[in-house]
């Protein structure tokens, strides 16, 4: 079995070289480990830190395009390089290495197709209150979205199997940890998680250099995210608001219609109407969605099995070789 271990990197140069020291050489039920640098247009000498310690690969998005963008690259790349297993971690030792041996034990063992990294929130001394609290929250609503048991949505230490990782598209570019979750949550796949221990503060994050700039990109990426998956749902949940509203307008217009006789009232009749009608646009919006929606799956499954194909092909020349 391979693994690679990726970390997306911007301007991580100097904490790099305490991410790859930590990172295990050996473990039991692996026969090599790799280590894959994803620079995400890093201004900074990360590339070239990554390529003085030993780093077996590195490669560049270019540009500043995102972690998520950068995390997507790093798990095409992986399968590329034949790996059956992928580990993600961060650029910035938030992660201790030695738990990743734990991180891949449910892929070995054939139990889960992602295993994510619950980090001991409560204990971890400089996340403030609000930055607990608000870890709690954003998990609680990704858990709720992707119909998983994840304790911990928000948490870039995850390990995937090769399987996993052809299958799951990431759209956004700000960051891959919730929108990977509700994809494999409604792709069925097999998701567990084990407990892992983080190392002192290296730097702030920069993911999350703002709150309310937090929240905004959470509550983005799971409305989205959901809405890709369960679009009827969502727009018939959606149409309930003026469904509702419009339907209790018109029957206090006919009440005073048919019980007080009263002629009047005709502007409430008219916004009964509109929002009827808004509400019927939602449902056919609904519908439409989950029409392409429907495309999207065929689409999906053919990319699974090219990539496949790709990988199979691959491993075949370099057995070969
Ligand atoms: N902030 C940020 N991180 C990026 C970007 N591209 C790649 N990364 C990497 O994504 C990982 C997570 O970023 P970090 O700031 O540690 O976020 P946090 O762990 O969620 O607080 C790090 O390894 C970064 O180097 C980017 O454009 N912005
Ligand atoms: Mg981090």
């Amino acid at each position: 079995m391979k693994l690679i271990i990726q970390i997306p990197c911007y301007n991580e140069e100097e904490t790099l070289p305490g991410v790859i020291d930590d990172l295990p050489h050996e473990l039991p039920g692996i026969d090599e480990i790799e280590y894959l640098v994803i620079d995400d247009g890093s201004t900074d000498g990360t590339v070239k830190v990554a390529r003085n310690i030993g780093v077996h690969h590195v490669v560049s998005l270019g540009s500043n395009q995102g972690c998520g963008a950068a995390f997507l690259l790093g798990i095409r790349k992986c399968v590329e390089l034949g790996a059956d297993i992928i580990v993600n971690t961060d650029g910035d030792n938030q992660y201790k290495g030695r738990c990743i041996k734990d991180l891949i034990v449910p892929i070995i063992e054939g139990k889960a197709d992602i295993v994510v990294g619950t980090r001991p929130i409560e204990k971890i001394e400089h996340f403030s209150w609000t930055k607990k609290k608000l870890q709690r929250l954003g998990s609680l609503v990704a858990r709720h979205f992707s119909g998983t048991d994840v304790p911990d949505t928000t948490s870039g230490f995850r390990a995937y199997s090769s399987g996993a990782a052809m299958r799951l598209h990431i759209l956004n570019r700000y960051s891959h940890t919730l929108e990977t979750i509700i994809q494999a949550g409604h792709m069925n796949m097999l998701i567990c998680h084990v407990h892992i221990e983080v190392n002192p503060k290296t730097r702030g994050s920069r993911l999350m250099s703002s709150m309310w700039q937090y929240i905004w990109h959470s509550a983005s990426i799971i409305l989205r995210s959901y809405i890709r998956y369960r679009p009827m749902r969502t727009f018939f949940y959606f149409s309930l608001i003026p469904g509702l509203a419009g339907f209790t307008i018109c029957l206090r217009f006919l009440y005073f219609f048919f019980i007080t006789k009263s002629s009047g009232y005709v502007q409430s009749l008219i916004l009964a109407a509109i929002l009827i009608i808004i509400a019927f646009l939602l449902i056919a919006l609904g519908i439409l969605a989950d029409l392409t929606g429907t495309n999207r799956k065929l689409i999906e499954e053919i990319l699974y099995f090219v990539r496949r194909n790709q990988m199979q092909a691959q491993n075949r020349k370099r057995q070969d070789e």
